[in-house]
């Protein structure tokens, strides 16, 4: 039963079928499967489905764009009760996100923005394609500790660097731990333009930020014994 409806929301993806994604997400969720297993292994995989169907010419944009409606509807079933999860954590630190400038992927974010928050993080969601001055401008706002930065073509990658840069130059740097993601990134690329974390996934963002606060609270540490 759990493979064949995930089996079931990950075609109603594919075909771009909103109301259907919604109906058998809370289908799975009243079976008892968790929201994470519904999304990464019926959600998600849907999506990448229609991204190579693109790549070989057999989708187009509109298939994209429903495929992208279908994702988002089976979320907006999950999300109240990962936000709800969130509400019980511990406040874990808080957190500016969005996608850069020239790139209007949103789901992967979003993505990142619910599992931080259902982590604990109080999470600013700038949205998609987000100038770079609106990032350090959020950054002196909110005093975010973590700045989360989702790109996914490969022609937005270099504006992750430039924010890394216009963090500097606005002399804020110092006080935020920047973190990368989406597809075409890597580790190694995070290196490469100065960032301080990097993850492959939502659930590898959450260990990730963590992971930074956690390096934030010892440096802290560290000074207060000098
Ligand atoms: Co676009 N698109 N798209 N697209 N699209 C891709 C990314 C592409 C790989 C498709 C392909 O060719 N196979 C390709 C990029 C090629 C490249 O540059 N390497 C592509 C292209 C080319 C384009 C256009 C240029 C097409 C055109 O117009 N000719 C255009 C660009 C528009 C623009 O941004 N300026 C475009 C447009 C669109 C739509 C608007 C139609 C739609 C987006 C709808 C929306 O977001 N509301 C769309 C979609 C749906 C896709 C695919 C099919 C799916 C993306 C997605 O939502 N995946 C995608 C192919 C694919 O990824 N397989 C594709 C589901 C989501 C949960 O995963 O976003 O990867 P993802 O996020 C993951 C991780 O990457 C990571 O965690 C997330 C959750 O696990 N992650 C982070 C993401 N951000 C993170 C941040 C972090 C940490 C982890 O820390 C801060």
């Amino acid at each position: 039963m759990p493979d064949d409806i995930l089996a079931l929301i990950n075609a109603s993806v594919v075909d771009g079928k909103a109301q259907e994604a919604a109906d058998l997400t809370r289908q799975a969720r009243g079976a008892g499967l968790e929201p994470l297993v519904i999304i990464e292994q019926g959600l998600r995989p849907g999506m990448d489905v229609v991204g190579e169907r693109f790549s070989c010419g057999e989708a187009f944009i509109p298939h994209l764009v429903l495929a992208g409606r279908a994702m988002q509807a089976g979320m907006r079933v999950l999300e109240p009760e990962l936000k709800r999860r969130g509400e019980g954590a511990s406040r874990a630190g808080t957190a500016v996100i969005g996608t850069v400038k020239g790139d209007i992927h949103e789901i992967g974010k979003s993505l990142v923005g619910i599992m931080l928050t259902a982590s604990g993080f109080e999470v600013h969601d700038l949205g998609v394609d987000v100038p770079v001055e609106a990032f350090v401008a959020k950054i002196r706002e909110t005093n975010a500790q973590i700045l989360g930065l989702s790109a996914l073509l490969t022609t937005t990658m270099v504006v992750q660097r430039r924010i890394v840069e216009a963090l500097t130059a606005a002399g804020v740097r110092g006080q935020v731990q920047v973190m990368v993601g989406g597809a075409p990134v890597s580790r190694s690329w995070a290196e490469e333009i100065g960032a301080d974390g990097y993850a492959e996934d939502a659930r590898g963002a959450v260990q990730e930020a963590k992971r930074l606060l956690a390096g934030i609270s010892s440096a802290n540490a560290a000074a207060s014994h000098l």
